[in-house]
């Protein structure tokens, strides 16, 4: 099991910088879901060498689906701005690396422009805002709930009011398209990318529910030709079989899985919890648990 989590502490600007740093360094970067403390702190000191390549995650990833999951909530929005923050604020208590914030839909553009300044202070790295209007509903839907597209000129101008209102040339603004999730097709896709890059978005995220990635890696093709630099994001949870080196050659930049910390320690509790009852004791349980002494070195301090 692993031992105890030396924390680093960085700054809020350095920590918000520290994203573009990276993707001037490197292809391709892994991003992790957290949605507490805790889960942090697993993906910043998770290290694993393969093939003689030492791989971590280069960051965090906020997710709405997981932040409600984990308060108990439905994933539409519901949760205030003011929780989402709170939480990054205590993964930031004890982590360094770079966050990137899932902002839903942005929700009116006005507001947009203050939670863009929220998020800024707290040392938040980028915001990605997806083109959804009305009651938004999880993407992995699809078209089995209602749910509807902004149209361009809206979404545009919400980027632009978003990137008006940004203190610092280092936040990041990144448009997410739903036109695959919602059935559009590839070409409106296509056309919505390029406006919203005219807009000023600084980065594209391209999302499917296909469990092939034909049609992301489609839109990456042209999208790389017509915008060589423009940083381009995935979240592999329906394609789950694509390795992250195939999503790299495709030229994708940032690649996020979303959603994983908190599935699997939910099965996790769920297990314990089911079997204490059947068995009336702890035992049982005992070897799928972190030791008491392990949990007692875990977090610096606790002696
Ligand atoms: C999230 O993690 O909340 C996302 C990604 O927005 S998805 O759940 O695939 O829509
Ligand atoms: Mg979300």
């Amino acid at each position: 099991m692993s031992t105890q989590a030396a924390f680093k502490f960085i700054s809020a600007d350095r920590r918000a910088a520290s994203l573009r740093n990276l993707l001037s360094d490197k292809r391709c970067l892994r991003f992790l879901e957290a949605h507490n403390p805790i889960s942090a702190i697993l993906a910043e000191h998770a290290s694993q060498t393969v093939d003689g390549e030492l791989r971590v995650y280069d960051g965090f990833w906020s997710s709405s689906l997981t932040d409600s999951t984990a308060r108990g909530k439905p994933d539409i929005e519901v949760l205030a701005i003011k929780d989402r923050l709170a939480n990054v604020n205590d993964i930031f208590e004890v982590t360094s690396k770079p966050l990137i914030m899932d902002g839903d839909t942005g929700g009116k553009p006005e507001h947009f422009a203050f939670d863009v300044r929220s998020l800024e202070r707290l040392g938040v790295s980028a915001v990605i805002i997806e083109d959804k209007t009305g009651l938004k509903k999880n993407s992995l839907f699809g078209n089995d709930v209602f749910q509807q597209q902004e149209t361009i000129e809206d979404f545009c101008n919400k980027i632009r009011m978003g990137k008006r209102a940004q203190i610092s040339s280092d936040f990041m603004i990144i448009a997410r398209i739903e036109s695959l999730i919602l059935d559009a097709g590839l070409d409106d896709a296509l056309t919505r990318a390029d406006a919203y890059v005219a807009a000023g978005a600084d980065g594209i995220m391209i999302h499917s529910r296909q469990e092939t990635p034909d049609e992301i890696f489609a839109f990456a093709r042209t999208f790389r030709e017509r915008h060589p630099t423009v940083p381009l994001v995935c979240v592999p949870t329906s394609y789950s079989s694509i390795p992250f080196e195939a999503l790299e050659a495709e030229g994708f930049n940032i690649v996020i899985y979303a959603n994983h910390m908190l599935r699997s320690a939910y099965m996790a509790m769920k297990q314990v919890a089911d079997n204490i009852l059947l068995s009336g004791r702890t035992l049982e349980v005992e070897p799928r648990c972190l030791s008491i002494k392990e949990i007692l070195e875990l977090i610096p301090g606790t002696k």
